[in-house]
């Protein structure tokens, strides 16, 4: 028998690759979608493209509990990943009110749905290394306590502390799983990796000269987005729910990220990188650095993605991308 899986979020980096992880392990993939993404399939279905004969995407509504229920009650699925959320950090200092709605909302309406309808559902929080903030302990665990920095960090704080509460009040199968930054080909152009990836793209075909960025002295530990769904996959096939932090255990500033991704073209970053002040964000989460030693034992989870090969595999993918589109 097939398992049935939902996945808010499917049109994003992670949605992406989950979608072809849960594929080739036979599951029937189902997508909550916005009506938009349908009508501007070409431009907001990119990363799904190669998939779209494969799977079912339904249009709903993060914020409205009715659609949410309606879908549930639809799909009646076995696995619930919900990934969909405003995850752009510095987005959230501008559109605080919206970030709060969507996060917390969508989370709460989701679990309370499956809750009513669908008690059984194992259910994945997308959980988030923002939620440490301004760290109380290096390097950051599951009992490492949280201090948010940013609206999205607090709006997620609020999304893992309601799918802990649904798993003890209800005895319901709810995971969260604290995931530091993966990047990947099909991370956003907004985020500072995919920026600099595909900057240094541009800048070696002639299409631009210089690179804006705020602070290059944060520090992250970076993985790679293909190694992290794997981890969400396996959080809902354990025996018990529980919560998992999922990183690599090493930590590179933004400096560092630009140094290399310039070095792969045969170009001195240095020349190329001017600083924005008003590209810093108000309140800072300066380094974090995860320890994962849970999920490796537990999981038997580990990264097949070094800090180099992800630098590697995203500035190849943007030299391949800006030589076909020409932008
Ligand atoms: P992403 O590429 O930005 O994708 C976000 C997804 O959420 C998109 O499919 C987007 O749909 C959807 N979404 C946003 N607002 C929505 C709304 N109001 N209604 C319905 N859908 C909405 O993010 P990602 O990197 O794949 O991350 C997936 C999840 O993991 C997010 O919850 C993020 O906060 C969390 N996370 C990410 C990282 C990371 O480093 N990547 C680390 C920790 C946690 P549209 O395409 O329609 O906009
Ligand atoms: O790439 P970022 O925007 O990612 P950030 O803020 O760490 O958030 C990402 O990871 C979180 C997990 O920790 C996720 F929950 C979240 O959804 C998202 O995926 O910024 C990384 C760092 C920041 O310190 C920022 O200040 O890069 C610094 N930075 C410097 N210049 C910049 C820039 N960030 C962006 N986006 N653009 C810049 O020009």
């Amino acid at each position: 028998m097939y398992k049935k899986a939902l996945i808010t979020g499917i049109t994003g980096q992670d949605g992406s690759y989950l979608t072809e992880f849960l594929l080739k392990k036979n599951y029937k993939v189902h997508g909550l979608v916005r009506r938009v993404a349908l009508e501007d399939g070409n431009h907001r279905l990119w990363r799904l493209r190669h998939l779209l004969t494969r799977i079912t995407l339904h249009p709903a509504s993060l914020e409205s509990y009715a659609s949410l229920v309606k879908l549930i009650q639809k799909i009646k699925p076995h696995e619930v990943y919900h990934l969909g959320a405003q995850s752009y950090v510095d987005y959230s200092f501008k559109d605080e009110f919206s970030t709060l709605n969507t996060n917390i909302n969508g989370t709460h309406y989701i679990l309370s749905a499956l809750k009513e309808f669908s008690p059984k559902t194992k259910f994945y929080f997308a959980g988030s290394s923002e939620m440490f903030g301004k760290v109380r302990q290096v390097p950051q665990s599951e009992k490492t306590p949280f201090y948010p920095r940013s609206v999205y960090g607090i709006s997620k704080v609020a999304g893992y502390d309601l799918t802990r509460n649904y798993r003890e009040a209800y005895n319901m199968f709810c995971c969260s799983g604290i995931l530091f930054n993966h990047e990947s080909p099909r991370r956003g152009f907004e985020f500072v990796t995919r920026k600099i990836t595909h900057a240094v793209a541009r800048i070696k075909f002639g299409l631009q000269n210089d690179l804006r960025l705020g602070n290059m002295d944060a520090k992250r530990d970076w993985g790679h987005a293909e190694d992290y769904v794997e981890a969400m996959w396996l959080m809902l096939n354990k025996k018990k729910p529980n919560d998992y932090v999922i990183s690599t255990g090493k930590q590179y500033s933004v400096r560092d990220f630009a140094k290399l991704a310039f070095e792969l073209v045969d170009l001195d970053y240095k020349k190329f990188i001017k600083i924005e002040k008003n590209l810093y964000r108000p309140s800072e989460v300066r380094s974090l650095l995860g320890d994962c030693r849970k999920a490796k034992k537990e999981l038997k989870w580990k990264p097949k993605y070094d800090f180099k090969k992800l630098v590697q595999d995203m500035v190849k993918a943007d030299l391949e991308f800006v030589e076909k589109e020409g932008y």
